[in-house]
């Protein structure tokens, strides 16, 4: 540790007690100590990547220490000084450094991409910026209970150049939402100096343009960082706003060990030391007669000693213990559906978008935790006005408008799930999900397996083509999200199972891909239940018994097979609805393939990397013996989706199908 003769900081003791101050102190120098063993632990070989928090402990422990225990801090990769701060045990630290079971991760995930009820923390992905999405929807939970918490969010100054930056704080400014946006301003992303990062001089200065206050202060002055956070949290708690807050700070070691410094500007480092915030702090309580030679030894000596003890246990753990099953169980959050059946015989004939609308209000009704969220969702009720009328029924607070701004939104569903609430998401239409894709794959999909915790929210995605409406408003893409274990995607072809289906999607507390046909929502009728029901995730339906040849589809296919075959009475077709393409109802599918011997796979989706190949990857690896024909597939065309109608019949599969089936019956 850098030992200093002449203090740079100033420090304002006002309000702190002499026994509050060694505490500081002590909660201080405990991430650095931790880190002068990793330099050792890194150079044997006992710890592999290490980003380093050297110089930057005043902005982990200040903002931890100003935070009450109860309220989410959602850290970045060089804050150690939160999960310090926060008392988690060392072994346990240690071990998740380590990849052993003990940690956080199962030995899953590395260092901090962790998060832990237990101490209200959520660790970040690789990406950086989803971090702040999920930060507004902790802090929307929190304002919507009433609890009078705030949220304290990092962020690098050079994560803060990703558009998750920009829609995180637009949205907590218009929602007024108690979160503290703590950009870590440490000048440097890798070797990129901040110059090259943004135009601006200061993060503060960008605090107008969200109509957000901003508040800048020296980041190695804990003091400061204490005062300035318990400052803000006193307001927000009270009266729930955001707050960007710039902690000025530099990154003393490299980005991460093994990649050096040497893009750092000559002296610049040894500059910087004369600002170490551990340093000037023991000079100021040596100078204030707070600490003395020997209580900094004592405590010292203490923390070392425990950091030995404790890394040894760790270190003596024997390796994580390689286990298929839990691999593939640990996919999903445990939950076993309960099918509920309707209470009376009660039923109308409803269309397709109004079983969507029916499932959506009564799920509502169920769960009062329950927020949808959405743009255009509220007064005006949709681009398609399924949720018509809710905002007077269940108020703007869980029927939300959002700004254009996907991945904060899907961010804040997982904010609200990780505070104990549910959420829908609306995909104003299916094509735009690109725009909160990341969120999907890397955050909701992954986190159960990751650390344990559900993601319980549904994407809902009005899909598909047939009403000329262009490449980016017809797109099928649930094969983007069908290679992504930890989702289940749903995609009910009837009326029944869309209410039946959607019901249960918000009953499981795992995240589910809804697909809604956009052109089954008016053109299609059924008789369903007034009650509130639930369909079986996970289980495909026979839609039509016959011998000669099976169809196995899903969506807008069930209903072009069943007029196909309709055609020709001569054809003794076997139809099954898949309804769940993850997980799939393998089963089904392959006692459907067992009993004709012949098989089409139709799908609306393009033909390459379409759920079709897989299909038909299963159904060769476990019925081989049992086809008497090549297994077909019929998809869409292998481009983008055509605007004119004319164009988008040819590229739709519906024609291509009957001439598919003609030829597998003679086959
Ligand atoms: C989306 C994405 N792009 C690039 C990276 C690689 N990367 C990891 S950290 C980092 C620098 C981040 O800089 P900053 O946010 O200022 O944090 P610092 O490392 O300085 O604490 C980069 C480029 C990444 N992890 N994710």
């Amino acid at each position: 540790m850098e030992v200093l003769e002449k203090r740079s900081i100033d420090f304002n003791r006002t309000g702190f007690s002499d026994e509050e101050l060694v505490n500081i102190y002590t909660k201080l120098v405990r991430p650095r100590l931790i880190e002068e063993r990793m330099l050792i632990l890194l150079r044997q070989g006992k710890i592999t990547k290490w980003f380093s928090g050297w110089g930057q402990e005043g902005v982990s422990v200040g903002t931890t220490y100003a935070m009450n225990r109860d309220e989410y801090i959602l850290p970045m990769h060089r804050n150690l000084g939160v999960f310090t701060s926060r008392d988690i045990p060392l072994r346990k630290l240690f071990a998740q450094f380590q990849g052993k079971l003990s940690g956080f991760t199962k030995g899953r995930d590395r260092s901090f991409h962790f998060g832990t009820q237990e101490y209200n923390l959520v660790g970040m992905i690789s990406h950086l910026g989803p971090q702040l999405g999920i930060a507004d929807g902790i802090a929307l939970a929190s304002k919507i209970k009433k609890e009078k918490k705030a949220t304290l969010v990092f962020t690098g100054d050079g994560g803060a150049s990703e558009g998750d930056f920009h829609e995180s704080l637009n949205v907590a400014s218009v929602w007024d939402l108690p979160v503290i946006f703590a950009v870590e301003n440490n000048c440097w992303g890798l070797s990129t100096p901040s110059v090259e990062q943004f135009k601006c001089k200061q993060f503060i200065d960008k605090g107008i343009g969200y109509g957000m206050e901003a508040v800048q202060v020296n980041g190695n002055n804990i003091l400061e960082v204490i005062t300035a956070v318990r400052k803000i949290t006193a307001e927000i708690r009270e009266n729930p706003k955001p707050v960007l807050l710039e902690l000025m700070t530099f990154r003393m070691r490299g980005h991460e060990e093994a990649s050096g410094t040497k893009y750092y500007p000559e002296g610049l480092q040894d500059e910087w030391v004369k600002f170490d915030p551990i340093s000037n702090f023991e000079l100021f309580l040596k100078e204030e007669g707070i600490l003395t030679d020997e209580l900094t030894t004592t405590i010292r000596e203490s923390i070392k000693a425990e950091i030995v003890d404790e890394f040894e246990i760790a270190y003596q753990e024997e390796a994580v213990p390689v286990n298929m099953e839990t691999e593939l169980c640990d996919i999903y959050a445990p939950f076993t559906q309960e099918v509920i059946t309707p209470n009376s015989d009660n039923k109308t004939e409803k269309r397709f978008i109004d079983a969507i609308q029916d499932g959506l209000r009564q799920s509502l009704e169920k769960y009062s935790e329950l927020v949808i969220m959405g743009q255009d969702i509220a007064e005006y009720g949709g681009a398609f006005k399924v949720t018509e009328g809710f905002v007077d029924q269940f108020g703007k607070e869980r029927i939300r408008n959002t700004p254009i701004c996907e991945s904060a939104i899907v961010g804040a569903g997982l904010g609200l799930s990780i505070a104990g609430m549910k959420a829908i998401v609306e995909m104003q239409f299916a094509d735009f999900v690109t725009c909160g894709f990341n969120q999907i794959v890397n955050n909701l999909a992954k986190l159960h397996w990751r650390w344990g915790e559900k993601a319980d929210v549904v994407i809902r995605m009005p899909t598909g083509a047939g009403s000329a409406a262009g490449p980016f408003h017809s797109q099928s893409n649930e094969a983007w999200f069908f290679h992504t274990p930890g989702l289940k995607i749903v995609y009910p072809s009837s009326v029944e199972d869309a209410k039946g289906l959607l019901n249960a999607a918000i009953e499981d507390p795992n995240p589910v891909m809804f697909f809604e046909h956009k052109n089954l929502y008016r053109s299609l009728k059924g008789e369903i239940s007034d009650d509130y029901y639930t369909v079986e995730i996970g289980k495909a339906k026979t839609v039509r018994s016959g011998d000669d040849v099976t169809i196995i589809t899903y969506g807008m296919g069930v209903h072009w097979a069943t007029e196909i075959v309709a055609k020709h009475p001569e054809i003794s077709a076997e139809i099954v609805d898949l309804r769940t393409l993850l997980p799939l109802d393998t089963e089904a599918i392959y006692a459907a393939v067992r009993k004709t011997g012949k098989v089409i796979v139709l799908h609306e989706d393009c033909m390459t990397g379409g759920i079709g190949g897989e299909l038909v990857a299963l159904i060769n690896e476990n019925c081989f013996n049992d086809l008497d024909a090549p297994v077909k597939r019929v998809a869409s065309i292998d481009t983008p989706v055509p605007f004119d109608a004319h164009l988008e019949q040819q590229f739709l599969p519906k024609g291509r199908f009957e001439i598919a089936l003609l030829e597998m019956v003679k086959y």
